[in-house]
């Protein structure tokens, strides 16, 4: 299975030595920002993971390997492809056959960090139950395998574009842990209340990797959760989102966006329509996010 895997010498040295390392997903780069901020926060989130004494991993598929850790040349080809695939569990090893490039989201990317035995992971927002999924059936992958792999996954919430009490409710089902970081209230990515109470709340790194460890202890499968709030500085508050997002879900609704074109059409459409603030906030919950990942992979 190993064979598969193209990790970098560093990254292959941290994990034998058992120092801290992060993965990263490269979804965010090819279908979750614009160029060129794409690139200049990819290679931003690999320095804060450094800065804070993890070694970073990002993770993408080339030439059919999946490669653990990229080169710079590798991280801006996938920030300017404009047809690299967006990557789930269900093609995940297509892409490897066909020798495809693509790019890893939440879950592709959680289970390539467990193949390579990297333990914590940072992205943006999870993707979750859409609006409407009840006649849309639109449900993320990114759920079922948060309740399958073993991967502390850090997250500014769930996208407020999402149906946050219904994603909720799924996680449930599928066993995930889900954790407030210093918050009694789950965050919802661009804003850092979202009315939905998170069912744990934990305040220190220490603290959640002690709960991984006791996970493992009683031998539990599958993610935990923690959703990390984006800094006060930088986030767009509920009550002033609320209306770009229903905006944005009216024209994926109208242009007959479905699939896996769903949540990059709605990304893209919210920078559009709050002239570039979204993806200011984006920018600072990513970073965020690998700080504190990389504090929690010290711990465990
Ligand atoms: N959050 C972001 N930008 C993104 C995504 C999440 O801020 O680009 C990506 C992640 O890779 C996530 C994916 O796994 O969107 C979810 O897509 P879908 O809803 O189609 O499952
Ligand atoms: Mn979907």
């Amino acid at each position: 299975m190993t064979s598969i895997l193209k990790i970098s010498p560093e990254i292959e040295s941290a994990l034998k030595k058992k120092m801290p390392v992060v993965a990263l997903e490269s979804t965010i780069v090819t279908h979750g920002m614009p160029w060129p901020q794409n690139l200049e926060t990819a290679q931003q989130v690999e320095q804060d993971v450094r800065d804070n004494g993890a070694i970073p991993a990002t993770i993408a598929v080339f030439d059919g390997f999946i490669h653990i850790g990229l080169s710079k040349e590798q991280l801006e080809w996938l920030a300017k492809s404009k047809n690299s695939m967006k990557l789930s569990r269900a093609d995940l090893a297509y892409a490897l056959s066909k020798k495809r490039i693509g790019s890893t989201t939440v879950a592709a990317t959680m289970m390539a960090a467990e193949l390579a035995g990297i333990q914590v992971f940072a992205t943006g927002g999870i993707g979750g139950v859409h609006k409407g999924a009840e006649t849309s059936f639109d449900i993320s992958a990114d759920l079922n395998e948060l309740g399958r792999t073993n991967v502390i996954t850090v997250c500014a919430g769930a996208k407020a574009i999402l149906d946050i009490e219904k994603t909720v409710e799924v996680l449930e089902t599928e066993g995930v842990p889900v954790i407030g970081y210093q918050t009694d209230e789950l965050p919802a990515f661009w804003s850092r209340q979202s009315g939905v109470k998170a069912p744990l709340r934990l305040d220190a790194p220490e603290a959640i990797g002690e709960l991984w460890k006791m996970r493992r202890a009683i031998n539990q499968h599958g993610a935990m959760l923690v959703t990390n709030p984006v800094p006060t500085e930088s986030e767009i508050p509920a009550s002033e989102i609320a209306s770009f997002i229903n905006t944005a879900i009216k024209e994926a609704d109208a242009r007959g966006i479905s699939g896996k074109k769903v949540t990059p059409f709605l990304l893209g459409h919210m920078f559009e329509i709050t002239n570039g603030r979204s993806l200011v906030t984006n920018i600072a919950l990513i970073r965020n996010n690998a700080q504190l990942a990389a504090q929690i992979a010290k711990h465990c």
